[in-house]
């Protein structure tokens, strides 16, 4: 993409959602799609969360991809802030295996949308896909990269062979 603009925040609860949520940041990174990755805590810096959410569309972002675990607020509290979309990565949490993430994140009341992933690895690669798709329905050369990944995904499994 030749876009210097940042498109996409992803945002975090703490610097230990990082080892799940550079996930997203790679795949990104792979689409060459501009975004910005800051920590963002819905309970211990709830004013730097509605600035961030409240300037997001403001500053030019089209998605925000939010990931927490436990009692996971971030992803909603984003929403309530903002009309652009957030996608939620439910953090696998140590009590609870993240299940207490996901609940938190994919319950939300009608009316304030989170698009909800799944827990931990997958949940991050997928949210930055979907960031990517949506991206994509205005910028043809990021569909068409996304038709090359699917394609060497699918060439990729065709390959695969069984240890027999
Ligand atoms: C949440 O609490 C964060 O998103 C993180 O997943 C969890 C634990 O945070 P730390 O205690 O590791 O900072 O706010």
């Amino acid at each position: 993409m030749n876009e210097e603009k940042i498109l996409v925040g992803i945002i975090m609860g703490s610097v230990s959602d990082w080892d799940t949520m550079r996930h997203a940041h790679e795949t990104l990174e792979q689409f060459g799609v501009v975004h910005e990755c800051q920590i963002v805590s819905a309970h211990r810096t709830p004013e730097l969360l509605r600035d961030y959410s409240q300037s997001a569309e403001g500053r030019g972002l089209e998605v925000i991809i939010a990931g927490a675990g436990g009692a996971a607020h971030l992803p909603g509290m984003a929403a309530a802030f903002t009309v652009l979309p957030v996608l939620g990565v439910p953090v696998e949490s140590h009590a609870l295996k993240g299940q207490d993430s996901l609940l938190s994140i994919v319950q939300m009341p009608g009316g304030i949308p989170v698009g909800t992933l799944a827990i931990g690895k997958a949940g991050a690669i997928n949210a930055a896909l979907l960031a990517v798709a949506i991206l994509a329905n205005s910028r043809p050369e990021l569909r068409q990269k996304l038709h090359a990944f699917r394609t060497s995904q699918t060439e990729k499994v065709l390959a695969m062979e069984l240890p027999l």
